[in-house]
């Protein structure tokens, strides 16, 4: 089922998600629904908050070349145990529709974090990987890319945002 995706100024992607306790049917539900409405948006990158859901979990599929097998990513509880090197990435939201601006953040990062069965997992990643598991992360914290922004640039990237959701 295609949830609804919350758009940029919706206060609620602004609160802190709680840590998933249970990893029963209704997380796996949420996390298949969260696959299906990432994938019919063209994402590459869907956090819980995002769907009105506060618990820390996101799903992310960076396979963006056309034709290439889906590569679905499934992080509950995730947290990040190391982070270096530096990465500029364009990055877009898609609860922040229209817009797109660079962004600094780690270029290789490891990760700890649990499966929808509360298996503990690790990761380490690099490249685009690396981008949509701190964008995601984030999200966890009512953290938006804008905020990643220098202030110059973050305070021209509020107007860009509020000219494309027409406010
Ligand atoms: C790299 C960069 C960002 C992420 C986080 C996940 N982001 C997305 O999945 C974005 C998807 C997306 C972006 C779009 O473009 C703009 O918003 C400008 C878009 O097109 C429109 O909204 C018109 C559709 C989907 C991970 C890795
Ligand atoms: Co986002």
């Amino acid at each position: 089922m295609q949830l609804e995706i919350l758009k940029y100024p919706d206060p609620r992607l602004k609160e802190i998600s709680k840590p998933v306790e249970e990893f029963g049917p209704k997380l796996h539900k949420l996390l298949d629904d969260m696959a299906e409405t990432m994938y019919a948006a063209n994402g590459v990158g869907l956090a819980a908050p995002q769907v009105a859901e506060t618990i820390r979990a996101f799903v992310v599929d960076v396979e963006i070349e056309e034709g290439a097998p889906r590569k679905l990513m499934e992080l509950v509880n995730p947290r990040f145990t190391q982070g270096e090197g530096k990465i500029v990435y364009e990055e877009g939201c898609l609860s922040v529709p229209g817009v797109t601006e660079e962004v600094t953040r780690k270029g290789k990062v490891k990760v700890e974090y649990q499966d929808r069965f509360g298996v503990k997992q690790e990761l380490i990643a690099e490249g685009l990987l690396a981008v949509a598991l701190q964008h995601e992360n984030d999200h966890l914290d009512g953290i938006l890319f804008v905020e990643r922004l220098s202030p110059i640039r973050r305070r021209l990237t509020r107007k860009k945002m509020e000219k494309a959701m027409a406010l």
